[in-house]
C-alpha cells in the first residue's frame, strides 16, 4: 500500500489509503481507527507521519479525535448544492434521509426595524418568529430561525412548521417562491446552540442568512440559520 520509492510523501499516501478504506464502506462512521503505533510498525514508517496524515483527515473532516480514547470515522458530511432554492424537507427526502423538525419557539411579535425593513413591512407589523432544530434521521443538523409576515402568510399553526413550510406557502396558500439571497459565514456555536445541535461549545458552525421571494419580488421569509460545519459542506458548480 505504502510505496517509499514513490515521489508521493508517505503521509500524503496514507492519507489517500484511509480516504480509500472510508469511500468503499470498509472503514464505517463511528468505527475507530488502528492506533498511530500499529500503522508505524505495520508499515514500517515513524509515527510522525502517521500522525500528519491523522491530523490532516481531522481537519478535512473525515476522521475526528476524542481525547484519551483514539481516532475515528467521521459521519459523512451532507454535500449541499447552492444552485437551486429549495427547503430542508426536499433536501432530506432527495437524499433518502428523512427530514424533522424540534419545534423551540413559535410567536407572532412585533416587527423589530431590522425585521421590517428586510420583510418590506412597516415596523411592529405581525411577524411570526419561528425556532425549529432541523433533523435529518433524528439528528439534528441545523438550528433555524425565522421570521415571515402574519399578514402575508396567514394561518401558520405549530403543526405545519412541524412539518414543511415551503409545501404550506406553495401547497395551500397557492404563493410561489421564486429567489433568494443567502450569505454564509464561519462561526462557533455557543452554549444554547452547542446544546440544540449536541455538539460542544466552540464547535465550527455556518452561519446562514436567506431572504427569500415571491416572483413579484414580495419578500416571504428571512431565515437566520446555524449549521453544523462537521456535517455540512457547500457545492457550487461555476463556468468560466
Ligand atoms: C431551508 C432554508 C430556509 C427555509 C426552510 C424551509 C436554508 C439556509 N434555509 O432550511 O430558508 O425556511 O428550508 O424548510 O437553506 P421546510 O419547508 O422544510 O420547512
Amino acid at each position: 500500500m505504502i510505496n517509499k520509492n514513490s515521489p508521493i510523501p508517505i503521509y500524503y499516501q496514507l492519507e489517500e489509503h484511509i480516504k480509500e478504506l472510508i469511500e468503499k464502506g470498509e472503514l464505517l462512521p463511528g468505527d475507530a481507527l488502528p492506533p498511530e503505533r500499529e500503522y508505524a510498525e505495520k508499515y514500517k514508517i515513524s509515527r510522525m507521519t502517521v500522525r500528519q496524515a491523522f491530523t490532516q483527515l481531522v481537519n478535512e473532516g473525515y476522521l475526528y479525535r476524542l481525547q484519551g480514547k483514539g481516532t475515528f470515522v467521521a459521519e459523512r458530511k451532507i454535500e449541499q448544492p447552492l444552485q437551486g432554492l429549495t427547503s430542508f424537507t426536499e433536501d432530506m427526502k432527495t437524499r433518502g434521509m428523512i427530514p424533522g423538525s424540534q419545534l423551540i419557539h413559535f410567536e407572532i411579535i412585533p416587527a423589530s426595524k431590522q425585521v421590517a425593513s428586510q420583510l418590506s413591512i412597516s415596523e411592529f407589523a405581525p411577524v411570526y418568529e419561528i425556532k425549529r432544530i432541523r433533523l435529518a434521521d433524528g439528528v439534528p443538523m441545523a438550528y433555524e430561525t425565522n421570521y415571515i409576515s402574519a399578514n402575508l402568510i396567514k394561518g401558520l399553526t405549530e403543526q405545519i412548521v412541524n412539518q414543511s413550510l415551503y409545501a404550506y406557502i406553495e401547497g395551500q396558500l397557492h404563493l410561489k417562491i421564486d429567489s433568494a439571497s443567502q450569505m454564509i459565514e464561519s462561526s462557533i456555536a455557543n452554549q444554547n446552540e452547542a446544546k440544540l445541535l449536541k455538539i460542544s461549545k466552540g464547535a465550527p458552525v455556518m452561519l446562514i442568512q436567506r431572504n427569500t421571494y415571491l416572483k413579484d419580488g414580495t419578500p416571504v421569509e428571512l431565515v437566520k440559520s446555524v449549521y453544523r460545519a462537521d456535517r455540512y459542506k457547500f457545492m457550487i458548480q461555476m463556468k468560466r
